[in-house]
């Protein structure tokens, strides 16, 4: 199944490839949640929302989501990412959803517009990228997945990290453009731009529309 995209069209085969969808979490997305509290503008992750509820309601791929978080103990948390940001508040601290990216809290838990059919898996990770310190290669070669189509936030954090990642273990990458985000505009379009730059050289990016049409064909 042939789909438009940059740099040039992507074959996905729906039998091998899965849809994963990163860290669409209330803390990042919400008003009121962690994000907010750090200045950000959530209106730029949140225009996210709409395109990848119709993805999902389109049911053509095996779906992950992933859960950026850490052990109420925080045992999984480095000093360095603690510590980093100097903000008088920060990761396993009381914030404004309960313990800041702590699993179990209500702010690292996913939003309700997207949550987790049964079935879907939740890949939690203590990094970025959603390959580091998880079963998630494991679970894709068992189910024989071969191509990613990603989606969630941030474009170019945990999306960026996670596909490159994907690259060095030989997964295909297809980006959903307008089911990413970024809270800064600027780092949303040069995000884009080095996944698909140099032929593609972490992966190929479309539309959720592009992909629909191809699913729905
Ligand atoms: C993600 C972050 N999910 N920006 N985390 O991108 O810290």
């Amino acid at each position: 199944m042939e789909i438009a995209a940059e740099p040039y069209p992507f074959v996905l085969d729906p039998e091998h490839a899965a849809l994963l969808i990163i860290d669409m979490q209330r803390d990042f997305l919400e008003p009121g949640g962690f994000g907010e509290m750090l200045g950000n503008d959530v209106t730029q992750l949140r225009r996210t929302i709409e395109p990848n509820r119709r993805l999902l309601r389109e049911r053509g791929l095996k779906v992950m989501h992933t859960r950026e978080g850490h052990r109420p103990d925080l045992f999984d948390l480095p000093q360095a990412k603690k510590t980093r940001g100097r903000s008088k508040t920060s990761i396993g601290d009381p914030g404004p959803m309960g313990r800041i990216l702590v699993r179990g809290e209500a702010g690292h838990d996913i939003i309700p517009e997207l949550y987790p059919k049964p079935g879907e898996p939740v890949i939690d990770k203590p990094g970025k990228g959603a390959f580091y310190a998880t079963d998630l290669d494991a679970m894709l070669q068992h189910q024989g997945v071969k191509q990613l189509v990603v989606t969630g936030v941030t474009t170019e954090v945990c999306v960026n990290t996670t596909v490159r990642e994907a690259n060095d273990r030989g997964y295909e990458r297809l980006v959903l453009e307008d089911c990413v985000g970024s809270y800064f505009p600027e780092f949303q379009e040069m995000g884009l731009k080095m996944i698909k730059a140099q032929g593609g050289i972490f992966g190929w990016v479309t539309t959720s529309g592009e992909i629909l049409k191809a699913l729905k064909a």
